[in-house]
């Protein structure tokens, strides 16, 4: 692909992005959330610019748009098909590029591969996700869990802020939640599933390369806690005898960040690496909310990821076992439930190499393999095919902020090292 043709596309890729961008639950800033009005209004953008590109579209039980592009059917892969794709759901206050790029950048490679009159041996079908984020219900990856058939707890019962379970939103939605299980894919249909993501962080921008080759992505602990005290009144009850929910929770979130901050807990006799390890309070509320009533009650959020399985169950033991030392001192009591947790997702290495050769081959420069400390749908995916990612390099490395950033350049080259790699596989085929 020429430079100018790689410009027009990623071009055409923030035309589309700026488009779903416009979708949003609030006038100033992006939120758009599982099974809502904004994501049936999103979906329905994607499944047009699909029908565009010649892909036939349809709508899961889970709320997910497909697109099959049909191959020849010729060949080893012959009724096998390559997954492309990502999410089309945002956090709160979001960037645009988080998810929805790896959407149209398989929509975008969908339409190079027609106009070169490429027929590939297998179906390609492009993917848009609607729930990678979980920030909606306390569940992520609901969409490719299910197309993965990963889905594991009964989770439909789970609820919103509001107390709307995930059954009731789904089947408003036009969704069935009694057809779940029947939409997985059988690994045996499937050659892979390859998600262009931009990074969300500042690796490639420092080396200066436009796009990375992603060898794994981390462990990752989502978990609940409760911290009960005693609720009372401000003006009257002695400092000494209070049981300050919401102190004993600063304190926490406190060692929580100290936690983070180890390079290493030391064990006996080994240290254990803790690399990458990261741990985060987004979210935090205090019961009963006024400012004249001491704290009774305090519900935060935690999120621990690193590099290994090992890694991040020694620190989450290590926050658990602090967490218990300043209840106990503090009088309060303390409850943490597990949200999700996955272990480290691994590309396929085969994958891995058949993306770096087509990154080399349309960047002209070596290609660097890194690791995500963010979490995508390759974690389900994983359960179905063997995965890749291609990590498009973001300004300042920041993300789920609306100053997120990713130039048409780079798109434009991810989805010719996207393009390049289906053709990579479609010569094995
Ligand atoms: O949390 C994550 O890493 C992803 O953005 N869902
Ligand atoms: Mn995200
Ligand atoms: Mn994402």
């Amino acid at each position: 692909m020429t430079a100018a043709e790689i410009k027009a596309i990623g071009e055409r890729a923030e035309a589309m992005l700026d488009a779903l961008a416009s979708i949003s639950a609030e006038p100033d800033r992006l939120t758009r959330l599982y099974l809502t009005e904004e994501h049936r209004r999103a979906a329905r953008l994607v499944a047009e610019w699909m029908r565009a590109a010649g892909l036939r579209v349809r709508m899961d039980a889970a709320g997910t748009v497909h697109g099959l592009l049909p191959g020849s059917n010729k060949g080893p892969s012959a009724g096998k098909r390559l997954l492309v794709g990502s999410h089309i759901d945002t956090v709160v206050d979001a960037g645009r590029y988080d998810g929805t790029l790896g959407v149209v950048a398989g929509i975008l490679a969908v339409e190079e591969l027609r106009r070169r009159g490429i027929v590939l041996p297998f179906a390609l079908e492009v993917l848009a996700f609607g729930d990678e984020e979980g920030v909606r219900f306390p569940k992520t990856l609901l969409g490719s869990s299910v197309v993965s058939g990963s889905l594991r707890d009964p989770m439909l019962d789970l609820t919103d802020a509001d107390g709307v379970t995930i059954r009731a939103a789904l089947a408003a939605f036009g969704g069935d939640p009694d057809a779940l299980e029947a939409e997985a894919y059988r690994p045996e249909d499937v050659l892979g599933f390859i998600e262009v993501h931009i990074e969300q962080g500042p690796v490639l921008e420092q080396l200066g390369l436009p796009l990375g080759v992603v060898t794994s992505i981390a462990s990752q602990g989502r978990y609940r806690l409760t911290v009960k005290g005693e609720a009372g009144h401000a003006g009257t009850v002695p400092m000494a005898t209070r049981r300050d929910a919401l102190a004993a929770a600063a304190e926490m979130v406190l060692a929580i960040e100290a936690v983070g901050m180890i390079q290493s807990i030391g064990r006996t006799g080994d240290d254990v690496r803790t690399e990458t390890l990261v741990a985060t309070v987004g979210e935090i509320k205090a019961l009963p909310g006024a400012s004249n009533v001491i704290p009774g009650e305090v519900r935060f959020s935690l999120d621990i990821r690193a590099g290994t399985d090992r890694a991040r169950e020694e620190a989450v033991a290590e926050v658990r076992r602090r967490i218990d030392e300043i209840a106990g001192r503090r009088g309060v009591a303390v409850r943490i439930e597990t949200v999700h947790e996955k272990v480290v997702a691994a590309s396929a290495p085969e994958m891995v190499e058949r993306i770096a050769g087509a990154v080399e081959a349309v960047t002209g420069s070596p290609s660097h393999r890194l690791m995500s400390g963010a979490g995508h749908d390759g974690q389900a995916m994983v359960h179905l095919a063997p995965i890749g990612m291609i990590f498009v390099r973001c300004r300042g490395g920041i993300s789920h902020n609306p100053a997120e950033y990713a130039s048409p350049e780079d798109m434009g080259i991810a989805v010719a090292a996207l393009v390049e790699t289906i053709l990579g596989l479609g010569a094995e085929s």
